[in-house]
């Protein structure tokens, strides 16, 4: 079992600024915690990060026919992009979104999730932990389809 595990902008600044609302850990840990988890759990695990909407786009489309599945914290993208969700649905692999911080509970605009449209399952609020329980429920997911 291959999961690519991608996070939007800004993110690769982990730890450098809020961590009230992020934490203090840097993205460096974030990608220790996701290949551990795989590891552990005898998944294949591929990371990207970008800052750039089209890139995160094109990785999408790439992990067609590669990946089993797709864990996603597309960042600020994720209340703006359509262009995220419909390579989402193009490629119909089953993903899982991701938010550090509880965005349920933050300003207007991060009410809305594009990219979630196109997700079987949404963790918030969970910090990294959330990472970990996407990677899990997709495993789960995909041995019992
Ligand atoms: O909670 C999340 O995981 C978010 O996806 C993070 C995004 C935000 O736009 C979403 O609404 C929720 C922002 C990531 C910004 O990361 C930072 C890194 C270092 C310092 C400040 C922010």
């Amino acid at each position: 079992m291959k999961f690519l595990i991608i996070n939007g902008p800004n993110l690769n600044l982990l730890g450098l600024r809020e961590p009230d609302i992020y934490g203090k850990q840097d993205y460096a840990a974030l990608c220790a915690l996701c290949r551990a988890t795989c590891a552990e759990n005898g998944i294949e695990a591929e990371l990207f990060q970008s800052n750039h909407e089209g890139a995160i786009v094109d990785a999408i489309q790439q992990a067609y026919g590669k990946v089993d599945g797709i864990v996603i914290n597309p960042a600020a993208y994720t209340h703006t992009s359509i262009a995220i969700l419909d390579a989402l649905k193009a490629v119909g692999l089953p993903a899982v979104e991701v938010h550090i911080s509880d965005v349920s509970q933050r300003e207007d605009f991060r009410q809305i999730s594009y990219a979630g449209k196109a997700c079987i399952k949404t963790y918030m609020g969970l910090g990294f932990e959330g990472y970990r329980q996407a990677i899990l429920y997709l495993k789960d997911y995909l041995e019992k389809k």
